[in-house]
């Protein structure tokens, strides 16, 4: 099994590892533990990371980036329609209603899901990590958002399917950050004293993250969560952006947002400068060289400049921070440290503000890049038999609270309760009862719209089959297990009918609508079950009982079917071949290439003395019609096509390099010679 901790970013992704000296992030095939969150489709194959991001200008309209909050959400979200006009990639509505992304591929157009697009970006980390530890990788802990709701969670889980990942947790990035924070540290508090609680923030790229967690010798508990998934790095380059377009506009008469090209490199000349002013108080200059209509540009900022007009986005800080501290019931004196990490987090005003608020100086321990994939590939240890790592049991927190909604048996309506408030201990199981005489149905959602950054609050409808009444006719008494699994994701895990065999003394449990009641918990953390039996009535029958597994049909909010799970897994498979098809077919062109400019250096150099004048210009013919040919007819050949034109060129060049090898090694051999005389 291997041991890889993905943290996929809506900009930068890293790949972390587990390897004999420890946790290690690894770099990619560009020596850049970075890989950017691009993918670039093309006439022949597809571009991913960095080979993408570089694409981005040139092949603006299939280069795709951004697309990490597009999961789980239909193509009619507010989200969705109001990232579209910033977009330079086009998305399409997928046949079930949610989003996918619409490119030029292989010369056709083509529609990817989400998680297609997931999918392919992972398809590449997987690489790095597998080049890095030298086998296949499968196993692997992947980091989302805290805020993600479910179907952008299971939307995720699928997208490492389709990647051929087996991903043992989906972790939330900032529990990551704890773990990767907490399992270092020798003097915790130890279990019966009173917690270190520790702050973090993430400022990433497209959203704001903040815990409160509560630290003892091997563990760490949430204490809550908060967020702006709003508010990152891409907001302070978007102001960035619309200063300039407006700036151009009026003094060069630009309409910059009419040309996708254009737009691209000023986001990214936008995104440079914000990153000089981080380091740098003074005037700071922006020059496009042929920006538009062959016009040069230049602009300059500075720092004060760019916080004023930033003054909106920076009064968001403060919210999410306070949040968490309500939450939690936290003193400002109760914080050990706040740790910071995330890009955005650079910014000085945004640190400035943090510090303020908790009155004391960042604490910068964790690598504020690496410490989310460092977290998932220690979690990722930790699960894995065949790694030795120190215990430590994570105690995550339920974002938003949960509720389950059915129809009362007792025919008066709908009935509901929340099986998970805000801030509840996850990954959690519980058992509720139920007393029916035939199939139910259970609605699952989010009850509290207002405070969940995603349209629709529905989870899922589970349906408990096969439920009948007992032998006397009464109702059954059906119990049925919910819980938030590793990933955060809720689910009706199981049901079972317990049918009464002979019932003592008469007493028969009551006809009750007593669901709600949790009858046991199980923190499936350290898997003890608490058993708090209540019956629906005061003496405790004697009763013999058979429990029978009861099936269960999920309708799970916008799950992608099997069918086409496997069809996507199936064509990332024939993508990934095609892919390597061509880069074969590149590294046999290149080949050729190659060939030719070294034997023409060499004919008039090394090997001038070994060939005749006559088979010199003979081939040296060859070579200059070869390369005129790769230029030509030869620009877009098959593999084998390339491979015949290097043997043919090889039969005039092997001979001679052959001859000049021989002259090379005779005055060596009859150095060896003279030695041994
Ligand atoms: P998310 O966490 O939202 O999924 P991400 O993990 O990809 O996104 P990060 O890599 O944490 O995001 O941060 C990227 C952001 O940080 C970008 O907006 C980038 O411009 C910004 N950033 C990086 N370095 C600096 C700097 N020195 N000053 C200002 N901003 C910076
Ligand atoms: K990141
Ligand atoms: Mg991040």
């Amino acid at each position: 099994m291997s041991v890889v901790g993905f943290d996929v970013g809506f900009q930068n992704c890293y790949v972390a590892v587990a390897r004999a000296g420890g946790i290690e992030t690894v770099a990619n095939e560009y020596s850049d533990r970075c890989t950017p969150a691009f993918v670039s489709f093309g006439p022949r194959n597809r571009a991913i990371g960095a080979a993408a991001k570089s694409q981005v200008v040139t092949n603006c309209k299939n280069t795709v980036q951004g697309f990490k909050r597009f999961h789980g959400r239909a193509f009619t979200d507010p989200y969705v329609q109001s990232a579209k006009s910033s977009l330079v990639y086009d998305l399409a509505q997928m046949p079930t209603g949610t989003t996918g992304i619409k490119v030029m591929y292989m010369e056709e157009e083509k529609v990817f899901s989400i998680e297609q697009v997931t999918g392919m970006l992972l398809t590449k980390l997987k690489e790095t990590a597998e080049a890095a530890l030298k086998k296949p990788v499968a196993d692997c802990v992947i980091s989302v958002p805290s805020f993600f709701s479910d179907a952008e969670r299971r939307s995720v889980i699928d997208a490492a399917q389709i990647a051929g990942l087996n991903c043992l947790r989906l972790m939330n990035e900032t529990t990551a950050v704890a773990l990767a924070y907490g399992i270092y540290k020798q003097d915790l508090p130890a279990a019966e004293e009173k917690p270190r609680t520790v702050v973090f923030v993430d400022v990433g790229h497209s959203s704001y993250q903040v815990y409160a967690c509560a630290f003892n010798k091997g563990k760490l508990k949430v204490l809550a969560s908060a967020f702006d998934p709003e508010l990152g790095g891409k907001d302070f380059d978007e102001m960035l952006v619309q200063y300039f377009c407006k700036d151009f506009g009026e003094r060069y008469k630009l309409d910059v947002r009419s040309k996708p090209r254009a737009l691209v490199r000023l986001y990214q000349e936008c995104e440079k400068l914000k990153k000089l002013m981080s380091a740098n108080s003074s005037d700071l200059p922006l020059n496009i060289e042929c920006f538009m209509n062959d016009i040069d540009v230049t602009g300059k900022l500075n720092r004060g400049q760019f916080e004023e007009m930033c003054a909106g986005l920076l009064a968001k800080v403060e919210g999410p921070l306070r949040s968490v501290m309500e939450q939690a019931k936290l003193k400002k004196e109760d914080i050990y440290a706040v740790e910071i990490i995330g890009g955005a987090s650079r910014i000085p005003a945004i640190k400035e503000r943090v510090g303020k608020f908790f009155g004391k100086e960042m604490s910068t321990t964790l690598n504020a890049d690496e410490a989310v994939a460092r977290g998932c590939a220690l979690q990722c240890a930790i699960l894995s038999p065949a790694f030795k790592v120190r215990e430590f049991s994570i105690t995550d927190v339920v974002p938003y609270p949960v509720s389950l909604r059915w129809n009362s048996a007792a025919e008066e309506g709908l009935s509901d309760c929340e099986v998970f408030p805000k801030n509840h201990p996850a990954p959690f199981s519980k058992v509720l009862t139920f007393y029916r005489k035939e199939p139910f149905s259970l609605e699952a959602y989010y009850n509290n719209p207002k405070e969940l950054p995603y349209p629709d609050p529905t989870i899922g409808q589970f349906q408990i089959q096969k439920v009948v009444p007992q032998a006397s006719g009464e109702s059954a008494k059906v119990k049925v297990k919910v819980r938030v699994n590793v990933h955060g994701v809720f689910s009706v895990s199981s049901a079972s009918l317990v049918e009464v065999l002979k019932s003592g003394e008469g007493e028969e449990p009551m006809e009750t609508d007593t669901a709600g009641k949790d009858e046991e918990t199980s923190n499936e953390e350290n898997k003890q079950e608490k058993k708090t039996d209540q019956p629906p009535q005061a003496k405790k029958p004697k009763v013999k009982t058979k429990t029978v597994d009861l099936p269960i049909e999920n309708s799970l909010h916008w799950q992608l079917s099997n069918d086409m799970l496997n069809l996507f897994v199936e064509n990332e498979g024939k993508m990934i071949m095609q892919d390597k098809l061509e880069k074969e077919r590149n590294d046999a062109k290149n080949g050729v290439e190659e060939y030719v400019y070294e034997m023409r250096d060499k004919l008039h150099g090394v090997l001038e003395k070994f060939v005749s004048e006559e088979d010199r210009d003979a081939f040296s013919l060859k070579l200059e019609d070869t390369e005129n040919w790769l230029y030509e007819e030869g620009e877009d050949q098959q593999k084998q096509v390339y491979i015949d034109k290097l043997t043919e060129l090889k039969k005039l060049g092997q001979p001679i390099q052959e001859r000049a090898m021989e002259a090379e090694e005779r005055p060596r051999a009859f150095e060896e010679l003279g030695k041994q005389i």
